[in-house]
């Protein structure tokens, strides 16, 4: 089988040419073998392009690196455009690509020169939906209390599809994440488990963030974490709605959109190398 292997900021994927088939060509089982650093591939997850479904060009897929399967990832969407450029033979400036995801349909533009625009859609604030268990009933999750292991955390909660927890620290260099990150993933008030963002105001427009992701633990990158650290930094009343999002792996801007609600993220894709297995 033919691969690709992308990244979007470090945070990296082997992508599986799937046009001729609407079922993933590997397992869950496999996905992990290949996303081993060590004993695989090595990368944060698989994405399969899939012939389209709901009047979209195509269906993305994606197992996590512990063979879960999220309902979207922002990064990977990006790499799953440029990826597209290449199995199609030719990459158009301005051309857009509407994808079904389990998140519903979501739209990378090629900006050319490995930049891709992606309209991920409009945040998700509800609590049930999220879905978390804090301020049950309530609008939305903005700066609730939060324990864990004997701490006092204020989270705010935002879906771009896939579950984000979001944490205002003063410096996000001192957040021990490997201790802390999978006790949020796996706190009692996320029912899904839950990706976690660990955020610095640096200015207004320009925020940094750590993660721990769901099934992937850290990683270089989140685009879909970057989305949602913007619109819990607007519902606090941290940052304005054109944000650059500093993480591990270099940059990405975003824009909460007033008009439309919808979140636009900006950033690269890059292919590393392609193989068979
Ligand atoms: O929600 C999850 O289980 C995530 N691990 C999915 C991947 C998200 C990703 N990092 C992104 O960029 O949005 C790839």
């Amino acid at each position: 089988m033919q691969f690709s292997k992308y990244h979007g900021l470090g945070n990296d994927f082997i992508l599986i040419d799937n046009r001729q088939s609407d079922q993933p060509l590997v397992t869950p089982q496999e996905a992990v073998q290949m996303c081993d650093r060590h004993f695989g591939i090595g990368a944060d997850g698989v994405i399969f392009v899939l012939p389209p479904q709901n009047h979209c060009d195509y269906t993305m897929i994606i197992f996590n690196s512990d063979g879960s399967e999220p309902e979207m990832c922002g990064n990977g969407i990006r790499c799953f455009a440029q990826f597209v450029t290449e199995l199609e033979g030719k990459e158009e400036v301005g051309k857009q690509y509407p994808i079904h995801t389990l998140a519903g349909t979501i739209t990378p533009t090629i900006k050319g020169e490995g930049m891709i625009r992606v309209d991920m859609g409009e945040p998700e604030l509800n609590p049930a939906k999220i879905p978390t268990t804090l301020n049950q009933g309530g609008e939305k999750v903005v700066s609730e209390s939060l324990t864990v292991a004997d701490k006092e955390y204020q989270v705010s909660c935002v879906s771009m599809g896939n579950p984000h927890c979001l944490v205002f620290v003063d410096k996000v260099a001192d957040v021990e994440l490997e201790k802390i990150g999978p006790l949020f993933e796996t706190h009692e008030v996320f029912p899904q488990k839950t990706n976690t963002e660990f955020i610095e105001v640096v200015r207004p427009d320009y925020l940094k963030m750590r993660v721990w992701e769901r099934g992937a633990g850290i990683t270089l990158a989140c685009g879909t974490g970057a989305c949602a650290t913007v619109v819990a930094g607007v519902l606090n009343g941290k940052c304005d709605r054109i944000c650059t999002v500093e993480l591990p792996g270099g940059c990405l801007e975003i824009e909460w959109n007033q008009e439309d609600n919808h979140i636009y993220m900006t950033g690269p894709a890059v292919k590393a190398f392609s193989g068979n297995l």
